[in-house]
């Protein structure tokens, strides 16, 4: 309280408008709707377990793919092409739009499964140092191929039930695009004027703002 007897602003329980510099949009939050009580659904850990080499499962080293293709016996990473790719290096243009309100492009890129570990039952915090250190040169190497043809790669992974993961394996996706999805291009627009108003990067200015108020 204030000697004003007003009530002094506290994060935790006064809900407030913040600031999203990536999207240059407004976020509401209200911490204090997490004490609620609630009578909703809990979910369980999985119990499930998940065998060190399942002879069925598409993603494991020596197995054959849904394509009929065999995979390597790899001992450490394994990088193929998705056999269902969301994206093409080839998809046809739709050709000219006849009204402003109903345009479509060419969508076309590349749609790579990047398996960590040839055992189903580790994942990526489980795996030693060197074999994650690996993992991540893959990456890198990966961005760097695919980044010279391609103006946005994406590597995501897709982990659990909940988030539609079709695979127990230790993998994850790399997705090459000829154009700049929503999100990243909103942050780059964002930076970019930052940039232009500031003459100094916004995720620096962030990071040394964070440091300083820790
Ligand atoms: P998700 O678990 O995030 O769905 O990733 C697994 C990917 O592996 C998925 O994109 C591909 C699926 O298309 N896949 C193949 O390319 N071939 C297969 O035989 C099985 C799964």
């Amino acid at each position: 309280m204030s000697s004003r007897g007003e009530v002094s602003f506290d994060p935790k329980e006064h809900q407030h408008l913040r600031y999203n510099p990536l999207r240059d949009s407004w976020v509401l939050v209200s911490a204090h709707r997490m004490k609620r009580p609630w009578a909703g659904q809990i979910e369980k850990p999985p119990e499930e377990h998940v065998p060190r080499h399942d002879p069925r499962n598409p993603l494991c080293p020596g197995n054959t793919r849904a394509n009929g293709e065999v995979n390597l016996d790899y001992d450490s990473t394994f990088v193929f092409d998705n056999d269902f790719p969301a994206l093409q290096p080839d998809a046809p243009d739709p050709g000219p739009d006849n009204h402003p309100l109903f345009q479509s492009k060419a969508a076309r890129g590349v749609c790579k499964v990047m398996c960590f570990h040839p055992w189903s039952d580790v994942t990526l915090p489980l795996m030693k140092r060197e074999e994650v250190v690996k993992v991540i040169d893959k990456w890198a190497e990966l961005v760097e191929e695919l980044g010279s043809t391609y103006p946005w790669v994406q590597i995501f992974e897709n982990k659990g039930a909940t988030m539609g993961c079709s695979n127990p394996h230790p993998h994850c996706q790399v997705w090459a695009s000829n154009f700049l999805p929503n999100e990243p291009a909103l942050s780059d627009r964002c930076q970019r004027d930052y940039y232009q108003k500031h003459r100094e990067p916004l995720l620096l200015q962030y990071a040394k703002q964070e440091a300083e108020k820790k």
